[in-house]
């Protein structure tokens, strides 16, 4: 039977080992709301913000809010927003427990809530992670999608938003009826120059609002850009059965986390922010470029070893990396595909980066499946993939992998695995790339590949230009087709 939940009153018998808050959380004051209180963000932002916290700085408090279901609100409230970081390595385990989110509010049940959250005035950072697809953008070109049904709804229902860009227009829009400053709006997802895309959308979205709004916006908030990183897969119920033997109580909204975690934040905020420089992120003018190095070297490589390790039959990406072909595979991809692509600062010593990499994928303590990488690839690919492919074709650079990982993305959105069973594909175009399968399939790889490069919300209109592209795609698909992942990885990779 389970144990009692974590909570205030249990803090003081958890084991000496376990890490948690000395502070007095009644003193804490919210600072901070934060949109999409996944995993990601508990592990990351407000594992940051609790060192903060606990160095004094109470005022930085986080709130969480989810814009969708109510799971995280009943995994966290009923522990007073109390959780653990269990970070997992080759070397052990360590866990912290985390008091900086106080309460999680979800947007559905009560969205007037949610907005006058927003609208208080010593809310000074409004901080995201609402995965690629919450952007509501078009991914291809970075620019709001008017046809979004969210973008459609919000725009109608303005009391009632659904999306992060209709809860912080929204609050925005209170804040100055009410003569009250605006806040930093910082974006933690994966996506390039996210903070520059973020003000993107949210200016086209606040325009079709109403012009005035628009430009007090301009003025009254900040967007700053940020390179977040950790892996953190998602909980499963027998990591919190292994929890509850080390912990003595359970834990519903524990998290699982690599011991590495890095956070690059362009400094510009409107009105203060964290001394998380104290807690091991690092201020810089511009993340650009470690945006990009982060976005094609780590997500390029999960997302190449996520689509070809799942048809190979691999359930986790430490299992993918434990088949020796595919371990080079990844290495030689960083290094001839992803690294020339980009202008690597002189003193970054992206040797020392890639083999890190290698390493982190490798860990064994973390079960990372290549199904939840998969997800969403419509909204990643962009970032992860094409920008290398781009800079490759344009000068006559390799492109062998990244074709390689194209090929295993569509074969993977056919939703037939090489055995014949059903895979679960979770894209917001699922349908679409699944039809475009069901149509040109039959009628070979050559015109298959040829309508994927077609398939302008993903590639662009360039791309389809490219025969050498094409080529290479449908030699991949021709070579899969006819030897099966693995074998197709271990007769192309394993001498690399
Ligand atoms: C992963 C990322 O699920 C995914 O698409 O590539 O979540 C990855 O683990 C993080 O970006 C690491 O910082």
């Amino acid at each position: 039977m389970s144990q009692e939940r974590l909570n205030n009153k249990l803090l003081e018998s958890l084991p000496a080992e376990v890490i948690k808050p000395a502070y007095d959380r009644s003193e804490v004051t919210t600072g901070i709301v934060h949109l999409g209180i996944g995993a990601f963000h508990r592990a990351h932002q407000a594992w940051y913000t609790e060192n903060r916290i606990a160095a004094g700085e109470k005022d930085w408090g986080i709130v969480g809010a989810s814009l969708r279901s109510a799971g995280v609100r009943d995994q966290l409230v009923p522990q007073n927003g109390l959780y653990s970081v269990v970070e997992k390595s080759n070397a052990g385990t360590k866990v912290q427990i985390v008091g900086a989110v106080s309460d999680v509010l979800v947007g559905p049940e009560s969205p007037q809530q949610l907005l006058e959250l927003l609208a208080q005035e010593s809310v000074r950072i409004v901080s995201l992670t609402i995965t690629e697809k919450g952007y509501c953008h078009d991914p291809a070109s970075g620019d709001l999608n008017p046809q979004h049904p969210d973008v459609i709804h919000d725009l109608a229902n303005p009391q009632a938003p659904k999306s992060a860009l209709g809860y912080i227009v929204g609050a925005l829009a209170l804040r100055k009826e009410r003569g009250l400053p605006g806040f930093t709006v910082l974006t933690c997802d994966n996506l390039p120059s996210n903070g520059k895309l973020l003000g993107n959308v949210l200016a086209q979205f606040a325009e079709k609002v109403d012009g005035e709004l628009a430009a007090w916006i301009a003025k009254n908030t900040t967007t700053p850009s940020t390179m977040v990183d950790r892996i953190v897969p998602a909980t499963t119920d027998a990591d919190r059965e292994e929890l509850e033997a080390l912990i003595g109580c359970r834990d519903e909204a524990a998290v699982m986390a690599e011991p590495f975690a890095q956070w690059v934040v362009e400094d510009n905020f409107l009105r203060g922010r964290p001394e998380w420089d104290k807690a091991g992120a690092t201020f810089v003018d511009d993340v650009e470029v470690y945006e990009l190095i982060k976005l094609r070297l780590l997500n390029g490589s999960h997302s190449m070893l996520a689509y070809s390790g799942y048809l190979a039959g691999f359930e986790t990406v430490a299992d993918v990396m434990a088949e020796p072909a595919f371990n080079k595979l990844a290495l030689h991809f960083m290094k001839s595909e992803a690294t020339t692509s980009i202008d690597v600062p002189a003193d970054f010593d992206i040797a020392a980066y890639q083999a890190e990499l290698i390493e982190r994928f490798e860990n064994r303590a973390l079960r990372h499946r290549t199904w939840q990488i998969a997800m969403d690839g419509s909204q990643k690919i962009p970032q992860r993939w094409l920008g290398t492919l781009r800079h490759q074709l344009a000068n006559n650079g390799p492109i062998e992998v990244l074709s390689f990982a194209l090929a295993n993305w569509i074969r993977y959105v056919s939703a037939v695995d090489e055995k014949g069973n059903a895979i679960e594909v979770s894209d917001p175009l699922a349908a679409e790339l699944k039809a475009i399968c069901d149509q040109f399939k039959p009628q070979g790889n050559e015109t298959l590949a040829a309508a994927f490069l077609a398939f302008t919300p993903v590639f662009g209109d360039d791309l389809q230009q490219s025969a050498p592209l094409q080529q290479a795609v449908v030699s991949w698909l021709n070579k899969l087709d006819s030897e099966g992942t693995l074998a197709a990885v271990r007769s192309s990779f394993a001498d690399l």
